[in-house]
């Protein structure tokens, strides 16, 4: 198709106009939304808007993606669809005091014996709100999307084109055919208190702190409802696409690309430097007109970055300094047991209320009896409180001289409180337990789980329905959902026919449901929604999953010992197969396609040994998985290749044994075309 404009050598003057106005009111927004410098007035601005939406009525062919009205142009979406994020977005590791700091530093330098240079770090402030991943191609923002688990997350472009300080077209001529630009979209603090004002007068529950609320906001399906919370974005990383040779110089470049970057980054020589940052803004920070939960310390040079590379989840070259949490002062006015979906018993105190990060806090975690123990909680007690980003609000001292002389200690009940059966304490870890499988509470949290948004998705199915279903008796695994029918709901109290059809027809629907999000269901310790799909793409039906076995598990990506150990443990049981059984039954899908990986190494198995002479083994490993392959740990006679660097052992003579096909660092590289 020929483009409007090829089709004559002038342009038509409207067309002329088109273009000009466009690049005015992108000019105007960006002096407003991102420099804090308006250049037009309002008045200005919106009459030369208005023209442009006439013309674009006009000529509705001239619309690009990136004009200044295609910012709400998004009809409500039904969902969001997941996707891949091409290069993944790592998490960060934490520090809490100068200690943990210095041992950071420490742990660096054994991976650096070379010159330091004299702008060591970068020092950012860590911004309270939701990473995001954008794609911009040509110069063109195509699409925008949530970090979710770093791997996949959630595709948003609709909402995020409402926020205004992102550019929908780099400010560059030459733009990279293709960049991610990474940063932090977040709500202003004036605008997450009145959020939360207005949650709070409507009986709804605050948001629990400035992430959330950005979060909450991201997820409204109306890009419209979006655009009116105002939400903002500070850049600081670039996926692939990067320029510069230091974090410095690509904060610059996102700036002159349009992009808002944090004001208050500053280089720093020495980690000296670093703490007197963070002593400033652990103060300053209260005046900022939005929130921060702490300092993110990065290696400023992107060569040093390359070289130190990245352990299983985060860099080695960042790190972030939080700053300490809000605490408070309320007294324990009771203590409730809270059954959880695996028997856990936590105990959860309740409070007077007290106000902390912005919210009425009335109940704070006890965590677990040996806690109780040694904060030597009684009933009456004056405690403190605290409540750190994401984290619920915890009990973390007791203010002993101001203890009444009447209070009693408290003790966790001998018997779960939701069934009666004496619970089990001690073992392996901290948690004492309620080990009856037909403990209601204990089913109860299953069925919530089921029904979940990231699980089975089963709208109505909520707390109070599933604790009838319970105490009736009628649901003793998720499987019995499967057997109910809309006369029997119907002929319980307080359910009609309409509501009844409606619980009947989600449940019917959630048959549909793909195999991924059927393994999340299950509610196995630790596997959580991503863990589920990574497992699903590795042992795409029920019966290689059941077969596998720990070291098998462990060779994915993401997926350590203790995770493999409870998959395995949760298979190998037989009242849980009975219950898979059931599931394929009532026509869920224990299976899904398998993934049919793509690059040179697509399905093979390949075991590292020795050192290679310029990778670590971590950027090796990503290296062949970014080729399709898989990295075992033994060789066996599954494994494909067998790569080997200086000193190899055990491993090497085991592939001679076998006749397995070995490779050098050379041989490798070349393979996979990283050259
Ligand atoms: N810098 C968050 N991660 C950040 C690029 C690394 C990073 C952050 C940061 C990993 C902030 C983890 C999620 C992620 C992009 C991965 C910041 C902030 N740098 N200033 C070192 O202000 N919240 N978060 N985002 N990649």
């Amino acid at each position: 198709m020929a483009l409007p404009w090829a089709a004559e050598l002038a342009p038509h003057p409207d067309q002329k106009r088109l273009f000009e106005l466009r690049q005015l009111l992108q000019k105007a927004a960006h002096a407003y939304y991102v420099l804090d410098a308006p250049i037009m007035a309002d008045e200005t601005y919106d009459q030369l808007y208005r023209e442009l939406l006439d013309l674009e009525q006009q000529y509705p062919e001239w619309i690009t993606p990136d004009s200044p009205t295609q910012r709400v142009g998004g009809s409500p979406s039904q969902a969001f669809p997941s996707m891949t994020h091409p290069t993944p977005l790592y998490s960060l590791d934490n520090a809490f005091t100068w200690g943990d700091l210095q041992a950071w530093q420490d742990r660096w330098q054994k991976w650096w014996s070379a010159e330091l240079p004299p702008d060591l770090y970068i020092c950012e402030l860590k911004i309270d709100g939701l990473a995001l991943n954008l794609f911009y191609e040509q110069g063109v923002l195509v699409w925008g999307a949530t970090r979710g688990d770093g791997v996949t997350g959630e595709n948003i472009t609709a909402n995020v084109r409402t926020i205004r300080s992102i550019p929908l077209r780099l400010q560059t001529d030459h733009p990279p055919a293709q960049v991610e630009i990474r940063g932090e979209a977040f709500l202003p603090q004036p605008v997450f208190a009145q959020l939360n004002r207005e949650r709070e007068q409507q009986g709804e529950v605050p948001f629990a702190n400035p992430r959330n609320a950005a979060a909450g906001t991201l997820r409204q399906l109306d890009p419209r409802l979006v655009a009116q919370r105002r939400l903002d974005f500070f850049a600081y990383g670039v996926g692939i696409g990067g320029q510069g040779a230091s974090q410095q110089e690509m904060l610059e470049c996102l700036a002159r690309w349009g992009f808002r970057t944090n004001p208050h980054s500053r280089v720093c020589g020495d980690l000296q430097a670093v703490q007197e940052y963070y002593k400033i803004w652990s103060e300053r920070r209260q005046a900022l007109p939005y929130g921060t939960d702490g300092v993110v310390v990065k290696l400023n040079s992107l060569a040093m970055q390359a070289a130190l590379g990245f352990t299983q989840k985060a860099p080695r070259w960042a790190i972030a300094w939080k700053f300490p949490a809000e605490t408070g002062v309320a007294t324990i006015v009771g203590v409730t047991v809270q059954v959880g979906r695996t028997g856990t018993l936590t105990p959860v105190a309740e409070l007077t209320p007290v106000r902390l990060a912005g919210t009425r806090v009335t109940r704070a975690t006890l965590h677990h009896a040996q806690r109780i123990q040694e904060l030597d909680i009684h009933l009456g007690d004056r405690v403190v409180v605290r409540k750190a980003g994401d984290i619920i609000p915890e009990v973390v001292q007791v203010l002993r001289e101001l203890r009444p002389p009447d209070a009693v200690a408290y003790r966790l009940p001998s018997h779960c409180p939701a069934c009666g059966e004496p619970v089990v304490a001690g073992g392996d870890e901290a948690a004492t337990r309620c080990v009856n499988r037909r403990c209601p509470g204990i089913v109860r949290e299953q069925i919530n789980h089921w029904a979940s948004r990231d699980a089975l998705d089963i709208r109505g199915l909520g707390g109070k329905v599933a604790q009838q279903l319970v105490d009736l008796g009628w649901v003793q695994t998720v499987a019995d959902l499967y057997d109910l029918t809309q006369a029997r709901l119907q002929s319980l109290e307080r359910w009609g026919a309409k509501s009844a059809a409606n619980l009947i027809q989600a449940i019917d629907r959630s048959r549909q449901q793909p195999w991924p999000r059927v393994l999340y269901g299950l509610g196995i310790r630790h596997v959580g929604s991503g863990t589920a799909t990574r497992l699903t793409q590795h042992f795409p039906s029920v019966q290689a999953l059941q077969q596998a076995q720990v070291a098998d598990l462990c060779a994915i990506a993401g997926i350590g010992a203790e995770i493999a150990q409870a998959v395995q443990a949760w298979f190998a049981d037989a009242e849980n197969q009975a219950l898979l059984q059931r599931l394929e039954q009532a026509g869920l899908s224990l299976s899904c396609a398998p993934a049919t990986p793509k690059g040179a190494l697509a399905g093979k198995m390949v075991v590292l040994t020795g050192r290679l002479p310029h990778f670590t083994r971590a950027q090796a490993k990503a290296m062949i998985e970014r080729a399709g392959g898989r990295v075992g740990a033994s060789v066996t006679q599954r494994t494909d290749y067998v790569v080997v660097g200086e000193e190899a052992g055990a491993k090497l003579e085991k592939a001679r044994a076998l006749g397995i096909p070995t490779l050098n660092e050379a041989e490798l590289v070349a393979l996979v075309g990283e050259g």
